[in-house]
C-alpha cells in the first residue's frame, strides 16, 4: 500500500503537510476532502481525531497533525532532516514551529471560516473553483449551517477577528524576526519553514488585510509557497 495524506484544499497545516511530504519525497497520494465537511469524512477514513491533515502511512501506522507528521516523516526518512541535529538550532526550530502551530495557525483559519459564514459569494468560490462541485450556487446556499458550525468551532466571532487582525503586525514582525535570525527562510527547509509559512502565505491572500508583500516572512512564504489556493475572492473583515 502506498502512503496515504487526507487534506482539504484550503488548510494551512495540510499544505505544510503536503509540502513536507514532497520535500521528504515520500510516494503518496493526496485525498482532498470536501472542505467542511472533512471532519467527518477523516474519521470516516479511520483517525481518532477530526482534523486535517492525517496521514495514513505505507504500513498501516495512523499520524494526525501537522507537528506529529513533522516527527514521524524525519523518523522515517532521515535525509533532508526537518530538524537540524545541533541541539540549538534544533530547539530554535522546535520553539519556531510550536509557536506557528499553536499561535499563528489557528489565525488564518479562523478569518476564513468567518468569510465563509458571512459571505455567499466565498461559499460560492469554494463550490465552484476549489472543490469543483456542479450547481455551485445552491451548494453554497446548503452550505450555510456547516459554515458557521466550522467557524463557532475556530472561535471565530466579530471580537476574535477584530482582535486577530489588531495582533497581525505583531505576530509577522515575530516570523520576520524569526528569518532574520535565520530559522525560517534558510537554504534548508526545516519543519517550522512548512508550519509558519503555510500560514503567512495563507494571509497573502486575504486582500482587505493591509499588504505584507514587503515583509521578509512574505517573501519566504511565496517562496516556499507559490501557490495557495488560487484567485481568492475579496471578502470583509472586521477590523480592517
Ligand atoms: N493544529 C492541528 C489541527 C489542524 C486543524 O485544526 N485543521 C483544521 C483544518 S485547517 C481541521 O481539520 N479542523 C477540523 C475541526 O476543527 O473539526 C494540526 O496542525 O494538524
Amino acid at each position: 500500500m502506498t502512503a496515504r495524506l487526507y487534506v482539504t484544499s484550503l488548510s494551512n497545516p495540510s499544505k505544510a503537510a503536503s509540502a513536507m511530504l514532497a520535500h521528504k519525497r515520500l510516494s503518496h497520494r493526496r485525498i482532498d476532502l470536501l472542505t467542511g465537511f472533512h471532519p467527518y469524512l477523516v474519521r470516516a477514513a479511520g483517525f481518532e481525531g477530526r482534523t486535517v491533515p492525517a496521514l495514513e502511512l505505507a504500513d498501516g501506522r495512523y499520524v494526525q497533525g501537522s507537528l506529529e507528521i513533522s516527527r514521524a516523516l524525519d523518523e522515517l526518512i532521515p535525509e533532508r532532516p526537518l530538524f537540524p541535529d545541533e541541539p540549538v538550532a534544533r530547539s530554535a526550530v522546535e520553539r519556531a514551529e510550536r509557536w506557528g502551530h499553536d499561535v499563528l495557525q489557528p489565525v488564518p483559519r479562523r478569518i476564513f471560516r468567518w468569510a465563509a459564514m458571512e459571505d455567499p459569494a466565498v461559499r460560492r468560490w469554494i463550490a465552484a473553483q476549489v472543490e469543483g462541485v456542479p450547481a455551485p450556487a445552491i451548494v453554497a446556499t446548503l452550505s450555510r449551517p456547516i459554515s458557521t458550525l466550522r467557524c463557532a468551532e475556530s472561535g471565530g466571532t466579530e471580537e476574535t477577528i477584530r482582535d486577530s487582525v489588531r495582533r497581525l503586525p505583531e505576530l509577522l514582525d515575530l516570523t520576520d524576526a524569526l528569518v532574520a535570525e535565520g530559522t525560517l527562510g534558510g537554504p534548508e527547509h526545516n519543519a517550522a519553514d512548512f508550519q509558519v509559512l503555510s500560514s503567512v502565505r495563507m494571509l497573502l491572500d486575504f486582500k482587505a488585510l493591509p499588504s505584507a508583500e514587503h515583509r521578509p516572512s512574505s517573501r519566504a512564504a511565496r517562496e516556499l509557497f507559490p501557490q495557495f489556493a488560487g484567485e481568492m475572492p475579496w471578502f470583509e473583515i472586521p477590523g480592517t
